[in-house]
């Protein structure tokens, strides 16, 4: 079983600012924490971040046939991005949709995700324990 993971813009910034809504720990930690999840499960995992919203759609496109299921954080192109709305509708691969932060107690334009409607779950304000909720999942899916 392979997961791509998937975060986007200024996720790699994590530690440096903002740590009351994000968390004190940085991005290099949040890889290393997803690649002993995946490690612990046997799952293969192949880890990306982008800040242009291209590389996105194109990471997503490369899923297919590479890997088994998304996990992704697209960042503020939640609340914008048909592209990777419909870049995963076309790959149709199971995805889940992680957020650090509860993205429905924070600004109202927030709330809206246009890629949730291509994944089979949402999951927020967790912190990095999100991205390993968003692991298990997939992992309970694909092995049905
Ligand atoms: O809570 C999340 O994971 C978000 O996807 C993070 C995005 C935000 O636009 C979404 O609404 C919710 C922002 C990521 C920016 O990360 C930063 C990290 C450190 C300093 C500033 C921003």
């Amino acid at each position: 079983m392979k997961l791509f993971v998937l975060n986007g813009p200024n996720l790699n910034m994590l530690g440096i600012r903002e740590p009351g809504i994000y968390g004190e720990r940085n991005f290099d930690a949040l890889i290393a924490y997803i690649k002993e999840v995946c490690n612990r499960e046997n799952i293969e995992v192949e880890c990306y971040q982008s800040n242009h919203e291209g590389v996105l759609v194109d990471l997503i496109q490369s899923a297919y046939g590479r890997a088994d299921g998304i996990v992704i954080n697209p960042a503020a192109y939640t609340h914008t991005s048909v592209a990777i709305l419909d870049a995963l509708k076309a790959v149709n691969l199971p995805a889940v949709e992680v957020h650090l932060s509860d993205i429905n107690e924070r600004e109202p334009f927030r709330r809206h995700s246009y890629p949730a409607m291509a994944c089979i779950a949402q999951i927020k304000g967790k912190g990095f324990a999100g991205y390993e909720e968003a692991i298990l999942l997939l992992k309970e899916r694909l092995s049905q």
